[in-house]
């Protein structure tokens, strides 16, 4: 890949959404996702952070960084992030995102899978300094992951999706209040997932 990262016109899916969530799945919103992958690879310093699991403290099952602007200070797991500064590739795929989307984002959770092993646990981005209905814009990289969202009240209210490489799935509206997400293993997959959720912190964590 050379230079900045290429947008392309996203093709939106129709998804069934259950009632209280809103997603849109866009696909195929950047030119050559793969390479990318590789050049975020090198580029962002990744850390395995350690979370708060009924009680230990456990290594993350993935590499991660918080990068933002420097008050985009971010609490979650009981552990608070001081956000890295953003890198060039970062702030233009922000900049990009925010054309797209109509909204402004201040900071990115980047989280790499690097193989089926690697996972995250049901959870909602739901803290309080994401305000009340939070824009997440989730952009996937690499290989295809099956991604839950299950209501928090009603198991009947459940949606499963998989997102390829170069998707981009806005999640809006009440999803966080009213619904969890999480990636599950998939013990098949060989290869890496870099995955970038773009927010706004409205205060300070
Ligand atoms: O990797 C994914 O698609 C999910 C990431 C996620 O749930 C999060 O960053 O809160």
């Amino acid at each position: 890949m050379n230079g900045l990262p290429q947008w392309r016109e996203p093709r939106w899916q129709n998804l069934a959404v259950p009632a209280g969530a809103e997603l849109r799945l866009g696909l195929d919103v950047l030119a050559e996702p793969d390479a990318l992958l590789q050049a975020l690879r090198a580029e962002i310093p990744w850390e395995q952070h350690r979370l708060r699991l009924y009680g230990r403290e456990v290594a993350s099952p993935r590499l991660s960084c918080w990068i933002g602007d420097t008050d985009a200070v971010y609490t979650y797991s009981r552990t608070r992030f001081v956000p890295q500064p953003w890198t060039p590739l970062l702030a233009a795929l922000r900049d990009g995102l925010a054309a797209l989307t109509a909204q402004r984002f201040n900071s990115v959770l980047c989280n790499l899978y690097r193989d089926g092993n690697d996972s995250m646990g049901l959870h909602s981005d739901d803290e309080p300094e994401l305000g009340l209905q939070p824009l997440i814009a989730s952009l996937s990289l690499g290989a295809t992951r099956r991604f839950r969202l299950r209501h928090k009240r009603d198991p009947a209210r459940r949606l499963e999706l998989e997102l390829p490489s170069g998707s981009l799935l806005v999640m809006s509206g009440t999803t966080q209040q009213e619904y969890r997400h999480e990636l599950p293993k998939a013990l098949r997959v060989k290869q890496a997932r870099v995955n970038l959720t773009f927010r706004q912190v409205v205060a300070r964590g």
